[in-house]
């Protein structure tokens, strides 16, 4: 596929995906849902890939919906924003929390509403100092979706989501980091930098650990201690099987570093 809206390349295990409206701060059309869908899916299929980092082109990361485009309205006259949420917003994030690799968001400037939601659904969040994060949406009568709903208060607890939800003010990325919203607040020029390393680490890690480790922890608020001690069981099982565990036992026993191949 082409991309006109994002820009998407993979070198040495390391997918990065730039969202690339640089002029309307990034916001997403149906035209930008449609590459993304596509990339995520040559993420999910490429097993040379072994993380993804998503990030923004000029000076935002990304603004959410783009409020102008006509293609993300379904009927003129009364738009169906449920549609709409069902047919991208709601698949790209369950794409992203069930992608075979883990993620990182390299947050470079403004990540408002949907874009917001974007960066929380990632599995690491790297933010430039410069940065912030906005809860956009009760500014237009809306709630966070893209699973901020569902993000926020498990990332800050519920005080706190609520009041980013409610007032929608802009929260710096040094604030975020002291809140546990993300993980890294860095300087604006250290970003690219920081991001590459963390990435080049993550990709020879044992990926399928990353993966698993993403999916027992977001499973953990809705089960019981006995439910989530028979998911942790369940993911042992299946990873104490693969070539990346036996590697790495192997190597800590023969004092080396583990060549993790990611099966
Ligand atoms: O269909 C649905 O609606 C359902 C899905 C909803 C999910 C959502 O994401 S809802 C939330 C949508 N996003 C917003 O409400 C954020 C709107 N943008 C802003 O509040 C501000 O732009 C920012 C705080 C993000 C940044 O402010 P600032 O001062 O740095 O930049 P700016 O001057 O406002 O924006 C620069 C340009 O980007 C400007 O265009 P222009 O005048 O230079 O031609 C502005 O209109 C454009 N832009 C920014 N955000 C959006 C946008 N254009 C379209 N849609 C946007 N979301």
């Amino acid at each position: 596929m082409t991309y006109q809206n994002i820009r998407f390349d993979v070198q040495d295990g390391v997918a990065r995906l730039t969202l690339s409206r640089p002029d309307k701060l990034n916001s997403f059309t149906g035209a930008m849902h449609t590459e993304l869908r596509a990339a995520l899916d040559t993420v999910q299929h490429n097993t040379a890939i072994r993380v993804l980092v998503i990030t923004g082109a000029g000076r935002a990361f990304c603004a959410g919906q783009d409020l102008a485009d006509p293609e993300m309205t379904v009927g003129h006259l009364q738009p169906d924003i449920g549609a709409v949420v069902e047919q991208h917003y709601r698949p790209l994030i369950l794409a992203l929390q069930n992608l075979r690799v883990p993620t990182v968001a390299a947050v470079n400037g403004v990540a408002a509403g949907a874009g917001c939601s974007l960066a929380l659904a990632c599995d690491l969040v790297i933010a430039a100092k410069s940065a912030t994060f906005l809860q956009a949406f009760s500014k237009i009568g809306l709630i966070p979706d893209t699973g901020g709903t569902w993000f926020l208060p498990q990332r800050v607890g519920m005080a706190r989501a609520m009041g980013l939800a409610m007032l929608a003010d802009k929260l710096p990325a040094e604030k975020a980091e002291a809140w546990g919203l993300i993980w890294q607040a860095v300087d604006d020029a250290e970003l690219t930098a920081t991001v590459d390393k963390l990435a080049a680490q993550l990709a020879q890690m044992p990926t399928r650990a990353l993966v698993a480790t993403r999916l027992a922890m977001h499973a953990a608020p809705n089960h019981t201690l006995e439910q989530q001690l028979n998911m942790e069981a369940g993911f042992m099982r299946e990873l104490g099987w693969r070539d990346d565990f036996k590697e790495g036992v192997a190597a800590f026993q023969q004092k080396r570093a583990p060549k993790f191949t990611g099966n």
